[in-house]
C-alpha cells in the first residue's frame, strides 16, 4: 500500500484508488513514454507470464515482444490514441506456450498504455451484428423501466455466464436497491435488497463515470506491482483510471470476500451525467470473461443508458393515465353522491387509489374518516392542528413530517410522508394522504450479519457496519411525493371547491 494512512469507513472516500501502483495479475502492463515509445514501467508479473523480468523490459521498445506486422499496426494507431481503449489480437515472440494475447492500448497521463490479456487462441471476435441486433430489439421492446432492467440483466448473464447479474439502482441519497436480477436458481435472491451509499465511495463513483466497466476476474489475487512503482517523470504511480488491469482497493476485495464473490464485473448506467445505477455481476468462482464479451456488455450498458429516459417517460405516462382515470372516477362519484365526501370513500374507487400511498383521511365539518393504514384518530387530529398552524399553502407535502414536527416521530411508521389539501383552513377541513417510513418497507442487506472489526480496530472488515450509520439518514422519511402526485392532489382540491360552490349556489337559489 502506498499511503501510510489505514483506510477506514470515514476516510474511504480518500483512498487513492486511481494510483494503486499495481495490476491484477491475469494480464500484464507496459507503460510507454508517449514521446520515446520506450517502456518506463512494467508490471512485475511479466516474469511469470513472459519469462522476462520487468526490469529488463524497462527502457526497451515493443519490438522486443511483437512481430513487425503488429508493430506497424501499433505505430499507425499511436498518434490517434486517446483514453478510449483500442483492441488488437496479437501473437508474441517469446511465449511458445501462451503466444496469444489481447492487447488493449490507450493514452493517458503522459503514457501509452499496453495491457496484455492472455487468450486461448487468436480467434476473431464472437460478437456479430446479428447478436447486436437481437440485443437491441429486446431492449427496445421493454415497456417499463423494470422490464428494461430485467432484460438487461438477463442479456448480460446469458452473454457472460456469471452466476448472478443484478441491476443495482441508486436513490437520491446514493444508497441503492437491487431492482432486477438474473441468477443461478440455487442462489439466494438479492432482489429488493438495499445497500448503503458508503458501499461505493465517492472517488470510485467518479471513476465509474469515466470508465464504464470494472472487471475483477479473481478477487483473491496477489497484486503485481509496477517496476518501478513510480513514474520517473511525475514521481508518482501512473493514473490508472482507464486501465483495465488496475489493481483493486483491498477494502473492496475484503467486501467481495464477505459477499462470497470470487469474480465481479460492473457496468455503469449513466443518466444525465450521473450514475443512475450499475449492472453488477458476481461469480462464486474466478471467471475470465473475454475482452470482446466485456465490450458487448459495455455496449448493453451504454444502450441501456441512452434508452433509459424514454423508458422512464413511458412509466411516467402510464402513471399519469392511471391518475387521470382514477381522478375522473372520483369526480363522477362525488358528483353523483348526495354528499360529495361519500364519493371519496364509499365507492369501489377511493382516495387511496389515486396515487401510491398507504392511508388517507378526510377531516370535514368536524368528522374524521380514514382509509387504509393511518395514525389513530387522535394522532390525525394532532396533525390537523399542526397543519392549521403551519400549512399556509393550499397543498402541503413532506416526506419527513418528523423533521418538521418532532412529535411526528410517534407516527413515523404510518405517516412519515404526508400530502394534504386544504378545503377550509378556518374550520380544519383537510384531506390527507399518508406514506410510511421507508425503513418499514425495505429489506436491508446485512441486517442480520454480525459486525466484524480487525484487531487494530482500524479497518472495517465487513462493509455492513456502514448500515447502522446509514440508517439514521433515512429514519423518519417516506418515499418523496412526485410533482404529478402533488398536481393531482391540487386538482382534487379544485374540483371539491367547485362542487361546494355549486352546492352553495343551489342553496342560495332555493332560499330566494
Ligand atoms: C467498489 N462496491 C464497489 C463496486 C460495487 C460495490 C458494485 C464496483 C466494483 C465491482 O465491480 O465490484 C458494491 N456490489 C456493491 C453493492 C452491491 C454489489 C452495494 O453487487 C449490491 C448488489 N466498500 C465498502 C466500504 C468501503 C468500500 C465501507 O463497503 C470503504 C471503506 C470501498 N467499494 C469500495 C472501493 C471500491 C468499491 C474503494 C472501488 C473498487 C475499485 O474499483 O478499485
Amino acid at each position: 500500500l502506498l499511503s501510510d494512512m489505514p483506510t477506514t469507513l470515514t476516510n474511504c472516500d480518500r483512498e487513492p484508488i486511481h494510483i494503486p501502483g499495481a495490476v491484477q495479475p491475469y494480464g500484464f502492463l507496459l507503460c510507454l513514454d508517449e514521446r520515446t515509445q520506450r517502456v518506463v514501467q512494467a508490471s512485475e508479473n511479466t516474469q511469470a507470464l513472459l519469462g522476462i523480468p520487468a526490469n529488463e523490459l524497462v527502457g526497451a521498445g515493443l519490438e522486443q515482444l511483437l512481430p513487425p506486422t503488429h508493430l506497424a499496426e501499433l505505430h499507425a494507431l499511436w498518434p490517434t490514441l486517446t483514453e478510449a481503449p483500442r483492441l488488437l489480437g496479437v501473437q508474441l515472440h517469446h511465449t511458445p506456450n501462451q503466444p496469444f494475447y489481447k492487447l488493449i492500448v490507450h493514452r493517458y497521463d503522459g503514457l501509452l498504455w499496453a495491457e496484455f490479456e492472455p487468450v486461448a487462441s487468436n480467434d476473431p471476435s464472437v460478437v456479430d451484428l446479428g447478436t447486436l441486433n437481437t440485443v437491441l430489439s429486446q431492449m427496445l421492446s421493454a415497456t417499463t423501466v423494470l422490464d428494461f432492467c430485467q432484460h438487461a440483466v438477463e442479456q448480460v448473464r446469458s452473454i457472460t455466464g456469471f452466476d448472478r447479474v443484478a441491476m443495482y439502482r441508486f436513490a437520491a441519497d446514493e444508497s441503492g436497491e437491487v431492482v432486477a436480477e438474473a441468477k443461478r436458481p440455487d442462489l439466494d435472491p438479492w432482489l429488493g435488497l438495499h445497500y448503503p451509499a458508503t458501499d461505493i465511495p465517492q472517488q470510485a463513483r467518479a471513476m465509474y463515470l469515466k470508465n464504464w466497466l470494472r472487471f475483477i476476474p479473481d478477487a483473491s489475487y496477489r497484486p503485481a506491482a509496477l517496476v518501478p512503482v513510480r513514474n520517473p517523470t511525475t514521481g508518482r504511480p501512473p493514473d490508472m483510471t482507464y486501465a483495465v488491469l488496475r489493481s483493486v482497493s483491498p477494502i473492496h476485495l475484503e467486501y467481495l470476500h464477505n459477499m462470497g464473490s470470487a469474480a465481479t464485473m460492473t457496468i455503469s448506467v449513466i443518466r444525465e451525467g450521473k450514475l443512475w445505477g450499475m449492472i453488477t455481476c458476481h461469480h462464486l468462482t474466478p471467471l475470465l470473461v473475454s475482452y470482446e464479451l466485456r465490450e458487448l456488455c459495455l455496449f448493453i450498458g451504454k444502450t441501456f443508458s441512452a434508452l433509459l429516459p424514454t423508458k422512464e417517460q413511458q412509466d411516467l405516462h402510464v402513471y399519469q393515465l392511471h391518475i387521470q382515470k382514477t381522478q375522473t372516477r372520483l369526480f363522477d362519484q362525488m358528483n353523483s353522491s348526495a354528499n360529495f365526501v361519500a364519493g371519496l370513500y364509499q365507492h369501489p374507487t377511493t382516495l387511496l387509489d389515486v396515487f401510491a400511498c398507504s392511508g388517507a383521511a378526510i377531516c370535514f365539518e368536524g368528522e374524521l374518516l380514514t382509509l387504509g393504514t393511518t395514525p389513530t384518530p387522535d394522532q390525525i387530529q394532532d396533525v390537523v392542528a399542526w397543519l392549521h398552524q403551519h400549512a399556509t399553502e393550499d397543498v402541503f407535502y413532506t416526506d419527513s413530517y418528523a423533521r418538521l414536527n418532532p412529535a411526528g416521530v410517534a407516527i413515523r411508521a404510518t405517516a412519515s410522508g404526508i400530502l394534504a389539501i386544504t378545503l377550509a383552513q378556518e374550520t380544519n377541513d383537510y384531506i390527507l394522504w399518508f406514506r410510511p417510513e421507508q425503513l418499514q418497507t425495505v429489506t436491508w442487506a446485512g441486517r442480520t450479519q454480525k459486525v466484524e472489526t480487525k484487531a487494530d480496530g482500524q479497518i472495517f472488515l465487513s462493509p455492513r457496519q456502514s448500515f447502522e450509520a446509514w440508517k439514521q439518514t433515512v429514519e423518519n422519511t417516506a418515499a418523496a411525493w412526485q410533482p404529478l402526485e402533488i398536481e393531482a392532489a391540487q386538482e382534487i382540491r379544485l374540483h371539491i371547491a367547485d362542487i361546494r360552490l355549486k352546492i352553495f349556489n343551489e342553496l342560495q337559489a332555493r332560499a330566494t
